[in-house]
Order: C-alpha cells, then structure tokens, then sequence
C-alpha cells in the first residue's frame, strides 16, 4: 500500500478520500486554489500545499502545478476524486510519465470511452447492449437521412466528443432532420472543437440506470448493481438511489454479469460506471464514465463496502477485497444533492455559512465540507453537500430522507433543500414512478 497520496480535488470528495486515507494508513496530501486556504480538505489532510490563484485552470486543473505538488510531498499517487482531471487522459499519461501512480484507469481506457463511437464500438463487440443507431460517425446529411428512414423517427444526434447532453438535438421526423443534423455539429464543434456526430433511435420515455462496476487490471471485474439517477435537471443529476425501483433481480443479474464480464475483458482497473438508458424492460448501453461517481455513496450503502479503499487496493497493486459472491444487497438508499443555489431559477448563492448543523442518526451519512463559518468561493460548482440515507427498503428510506432533511440546517445561503420537502411529497417519488422527463417537467408546473 502506498505511503502517501495526493488528492487532485476540493470539497466533499476530497474530504471522502482523506476519510478512506486515514482508515488504511495512508497519509494525505491536500492542494488548494489560494481561494481555498481555509477549505475543510485542506484542515483535515495530513498536509496541504497551494497550487495557484482561484481559476480551476490554473490550480484544480493545472498538470505542472498538481505534479510538482506530488514531488514536493514524496506523494506516491494521485486520487483525482471526480471532475476536473479524472478523465483527462493527457494528465494521467503526464503522471504515469512521472513515475506516479493514477489510482483510477489506464489513459487508453479513458481515452477509449471518452470518445462516444469508439465507446459504444467497444461495449457492442463486448456483447454489451446498445441503442440501435448509426454504424460509426455520420458525415453527411444524406447519410443522416437514410439513417433516419432505416431506424424509423424519431432519432437523436450527437457528439462523438460529447457526453452529459451537449451537442445533442433530436429529429422528431424526416423533415427536422436538416436543421437538428446541422445544428448538432455547430454545437458540437463549439462545445468540443470536433464536429463529428452519430445518430441513435430517440427513447422517449426511458430511465437513465447505471451499472457500477470494478475492476483489479488483471482481469477479474465485479458489477455492484444499479443506481437509478433519472432525477436529473439540465442533465445534473438530483436524487438517486439504488436499487432501481424497477430493476428485478433478474434483471440486475443478467444485465450485471454482461457489465462485469465486459470490463474484466478489457483489463479495466478501478471504478467505473456503464449507463444505460431503460425502457420496456429493456438496457441500451449509451456511455461509460471512467470514474467514481458523486453518487457511489448509495452503492456503498447497499453493498456495506467502501470504494475508495478499493480503489487504492487496486492502484497499489492488491486485489479487491470482495468477490462477486460476497457482494449481496442489504436494503435500500437514496442520496440528495444539495447546491448552494437559490430556488426556483437555481441561480449559484455563493457566501458566508452562518450555521451549519449536519443530521446524524440510524442509516445517515452526510458527505459535505461546509462548517460553520465558511465562505462558500464562486469559483466552482454549487454542490455543497450530499445526504445519504440507508433504511431496510425503499418505505424505510424515504421516511428517513423526509427526516433527516428536517433536521439538516444550513443558514446565510440558499440551498436546493426546499426542493427535497417538496419531492418526498410527491406521489411519483413514493412510488418511484418516474422516467429521464419527470423532474423537468414537474418544474415546469411551478409547484415549486
Ligand atoms: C438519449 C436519450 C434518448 N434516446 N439517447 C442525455 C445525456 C447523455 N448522457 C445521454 N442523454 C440522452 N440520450 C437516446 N438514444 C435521452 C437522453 C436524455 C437523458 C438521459 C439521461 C438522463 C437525463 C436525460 C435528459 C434528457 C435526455
């Protein structure tokens, strides 16, 4: 195991990797923006070392500084946490190249599923199931056209580069075909500075259900099930949970074995997460990301295992600490992300915490960085907290959700909490009927 590592992020995930550090031994090392000197990650590493001014291209994401930061310290890995370089396969060849240890995939593997095509090329010749589409990037209008007429409308074009839902235009039929096809490569080549697109038939209804998966690099995988993550707003993700109100476990084991088979043939080491979208019963793979998610805490909770301890195991060398037979589903979880952002429009609050008083109690777990006092910077993204709660089955944890919410206290910025009150009021949400749509179209109700 390693003796050192430094942690390539801020915030609660920083703090997530400190917390596994510590439990196995391994000392941490912070980097912060000069915006983030007095950062909770930086108080609760074993050291710390600043990086650079508040922009996250000059510190968060900056290769020279985060490396240098690693010699200095003697740290013998890097945990990227998510965002910023954890799927930048340019940093993680710069880092293998300095004789430090990514704790995360290999470069190609990012680079492989970075690229959608490439992506779903991979996952289709590995018997993954995909949404019928184009063969490939479509160059041309005429080619779109027939696509289009072979599939049958309405269909949906996008970004090879893309992912997260830029780029992305659908045809309803032939005749929006023209304008959706040109203007998914304006966008693409804008977004992404690559204008290559391929075209899938449009799911209308579908639940977005990702399959969390792990991998020691020597070609044993296992998968730990699925996450429901459809809550989502502007494709950012609110509410998930797991199991997946609508996964059998017949389902979760067909679906699971394909995931975990994929990845042990292509050697893949650490987390990572396979999405698909659900309807009818059906999977249809649409991206990879080669990462651990903000949402792994619900995994975590039904599976009783701590990933980022995985992940280290890995990085170092070890073998996972589980097999696929170890790993059975204790009850049910649910996590809410909580922004620092003002209701309805969810316009960024950055400012002063004045009080912050984290609930606790049976099956909760609150991952945040706040404290009581902070001064929440502009810079960077408005999640400030995720709440996480653990009951017997779904009843048990939403009735927990409802209250641990009451009694969460977050005062001197609005929050997305109010939201949550109002959700757990909702029938859709106690039953769990609820598809990619519900959330945005319940916003514009205004009931809010
Ligand atoms: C789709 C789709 C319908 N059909 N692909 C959005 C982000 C990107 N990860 C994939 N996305 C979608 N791909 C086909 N063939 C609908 C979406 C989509 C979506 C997916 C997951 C969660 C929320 C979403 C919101 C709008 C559209």
């Amino acid at each position: 195991m390693f003796d050192k590592i430094l942690i390539a992020n801020r915030g609660e995930i920083a703090l997530r990797v400190v917390r596994a550090c510590r439990e196995m031994g391994v000392k941490s090392v912070a980097v912060h923006s000069t915006a983030d000197a007095d950062a909770m990650h930086v108080r609760m590493a074993d050291e710390a070392i600043c990086i650079g001014p508040p922009s996250s291209a000059q510190s968060y994401l900056s290769f020279p500084a985060i490396i240098s930061a690693c010699e200095i310290t003697g740290a013998q890995a890097i945990h990227p946490g998510y965002g910023f370089l954890s799927e930048n396969a340019a940093f993680v060849q710069a880092v293998e190249d300095h004789d430090i240890t990514f704790i995360g995939p290999t470069a190609e593997h990012i680079r492989v599923m970075g690229d959608k095509i490439t992506a779903k090329d991979t996952m289709k010749a590995l018997g993954v199931p995909c949404v019928p589409g184009s063969d490939g990037g479509v160059p041309t209008l005429a080619e779109a056209k027939k696509i289009g007429d072979e599939i049958g409308y309405p269909v949906i074009i996008k970004a090879t580069a893309g992912g997260g839902g830029r780029g992305m235009k659908v045809a309803q039929t032939a005749a929006d075909m023209e304008k959706a096809f040109h203007s998914a490569r304006a966008e693409a080549k804008a977004a992404f500075g690559n204008d290559e697109v391929y075209i899938e038939k449009y799911l209308t209804t579908p639940r977005h259900i990702e399959i969390q998966v792990f991998g020691d690099g020597k070609g044993n995988a296992v998968h730990l099930g699925e996450r429901d993550c459809s809550l989502q707003r502007r494709h950012q993700k609110v509410f998930e949970e797991a199991p997946g109100p609508c996964i059998t476990p017949e389902l979760r084991d067909r679906i699971g074995k394909v995931c975990a088979d994929a990845v042990a043939k292509i050697n893949y080491i650490g987390a990572g997460t396979i999405e698909f979208l659900f309807e009818n019963d059906e999977f249809y793979f649409i991206e990879m990301n080669t990462r651990l998610q903000v949402e792994h805490p619900v995994t975590e909770g039904i599976f009783g295992v701590d990933l980022v301890r995985e992940q280290l195991r890995v990085a170092a060398g070890m073998p996972m600490s589980f097999s696929q037979d170890d790993l059975k589903i204790n009850g049910h979880a649910i996590e809410v992300r909580i922004n620092a952002e003002k209701l309805p429009e969810f316009a960024p609050r950055p400012g002063r915490i004045t009080q912050y008083h984290a609930p606790g109690g049976l099956g909760v777990r609150m991952d945040s960085a706040l404290y009581d006092g902070y001064n929440i910077p502009p810079y960077y993204d408005s999640l400030i907290g995720k709440l996480i709660v653990h009951g017997r089955d779904r009843q048990e944890a939403l009735a927990r959700l409802d209250r641990a919410l009451g009694e969460l206290i977050v005062d001197g910025v609005e929050t997305t909490l109010p939201l949550f009150h109002a959700l757990l009021a909702e029938e859709a949400i106690q039953t769990g009927d609820y598809n990619i749509h519900w959330l945005e179209e319940w916003l514009e109700k205004g009931l809010l």
